[in-house]
């Protein structure tokens, strides 16, 4: 598992260094809810930055996740559950164990705006697991975050019915290819030949 995290790790270094990402949500909701939130990432090795712009919450906290589908035929609740590639626990952003679209809660002010950023390290816009096309969904309740003896504790927080969604797109657009998503030996192929093309190239230059 370690080396294959360490060889996704150099492929994704090898072919998509330098080129960043950013990527735009719409929100709307059926009770007066809207906003958008932009996500970008500088390269695939660095953490992805979050900003968030939301109007008509409720004061106070709502939970604030990426839902595995772009589906939004039946509104929000057609998104299916939290993206969770991993089959783990429901936590909290900075726990070890959580979904990858764990990203805890938002604050509304009194006036219902929520605006804020911040970074995270597990979320990503690249390969196989890029949250490109899924949905970010924003909730009626707090998320507890999994830290609670409510049954759903665990699975979603507990955070109640759904109040704004919208579909992670993307916003400036990219022509590279994406590393993991040829992480078979379609991928390995090309990326040991650029590797030992390099190699070559830095070696003929030094003599
Ligand atoms: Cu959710
Ligand atoms: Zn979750």
């Amino acid at each position: 598992m370690k080396v294959l995290i360490a060889l996704s790790t150099v492929l994704c270094v090898v072919l998509a260094k330098d080129q960043p990402r950013k990527a735009i949500v719409y929100l709307q909701g059926t009770s007066g809810v809207s906003g958008n939130v932009t996500i970008s990432q500088p390269s695939c090795t660095e953490p992805v930055f979050i900003d968030i712009n939301v109007v008509g919450l409720t004061p106070g906290k709502h939970g604030f996740h990426i839902h595995e589908k772009g589906d939004l035929t039946d509104g929000c609740a057609s998104t299916g559950g939290h993206y969770n590639p991993d089959k783990v626990s429901h936590g909290a952003p900075n726990d070890q164990v959580r979904h990858v679209g764990d990203l805890g809660n938002i604050a509304a002010d009194e006036n219902g705006i929520a605006k804020t950023s911040y970074s995270d390290t597990v979320v990503s816009l690249y390969g196989a697991r890029s949250v490109i096309g899924r949905a970010i969904v924003i909730h009626a309740e707090v998320d507890d975050l999994g830290k609670t003896n409510h049954p759903d504790s665990l699975k979603t927080g507990n955070a109640g019915g759904r109040v704004a969604c919208g579909v992670i797109g993307i916003l400036e657009p990219f022509d590279e290819p994406d590393s993991e998503c040829s992480s078979g030996q379609q991928g390995l192929l090309p990326a040991a030949v650029t590797v030992v093309f390099s190699l070559l190239l830095t070696r003929s230059w030094v003599l």
